[in-house]
């Protein structure tokens, strides 16, 4: 069986989507990450060194760490789902040049969010960074469906916990942005609704 430790709404929902969509097996085991203990009552860091969530964990003591990884993983063991393109196509270097961006140029950026001790301005400067970023990605979306064309992968489930993050810090996205509709259209799959409710997200 496989584990999956996370946060409730933090880039593991992600993962935590996949493993929804994909009909995994598996279970949740959730993080303090100020503490770096998990509920199940273990040192965190003895599991991920790096501290963070999601870790993908077999009961072998395997453990897989960082969200492009861990999703194309989860991709490539449910081939039937088309949750990733095939392994040396050009469409999957295309999927992991997005993940690759909502990685190092968007999900990084939130760190700077939470600490107390960085300035209000830089904050300020980091969210109007981080919607410019998001533009981007509104531009690649156009009138497509999904992040990648009309097929959701598994870019989609991290842009969605991305999305998630700019509601909570109070980051507005265009009223008329394709984002908008594109998360509403995300957040109406079954495998989101089932991960939400599981983090406790939504009643
Ligand atoms: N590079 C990592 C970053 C993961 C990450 O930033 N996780 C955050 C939650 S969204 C975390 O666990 N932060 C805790 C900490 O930095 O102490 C990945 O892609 O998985």
């Amino acid at each position: 069986m496989l584990t999956l430790y996370y946060y409730p709404g933090a880039c593991s929902l992600a993962p935590h989507i996949i493993l929804e969509e994909g009909g995994f097996e598996f279970e949740l085991n959730a993080v303090d990450l100020y503490q770096k203990t998990t509920e199940s009552g273990g040192d965190f860091l003895a599991i991920n060194p790096k501290g963070c969530v999601p870790v993908l964990a077999w009961e072998d003591g395997t453990v897989l760490t960082e969200v492009g990884a861990i999703l194309q993983y989860l991709g490539d063991q449910v081939p039937e789902k088309g949750l990733v393109p095939e392994a040396g196509t050009m469409d999957r270097y295309r999927l992991q040049e997005t993940l690759s961006y909502l990685s190092s140029e968007i999900h990084k950026l939130f760190g700077a969010l939470y600490h107390p001790e960085i300035p209000d301005q830089y904050k300020e400067e980091t969210k109007k960074t981080i919607l410019s970023r998001l533009a981007y990605l509104s531009g690649q979306l156009g009138d497509r469906d999904y992040l990648m064309g009309e097929t959701y992968t598994v870019a989609d489930a991290y842009l969605f916990a991305l999305l998630g993050f700019t509601t909570h810090f109070g980051i507005e996205i265009a009223a008329d942005s394709p984002l908008l509709t594109y998360m509403g259209r995300v957040a109406n799959r079954r495998a989101v609704v089932n991960a939400l409710r599981k983090e406790g997200l939504i009643e």
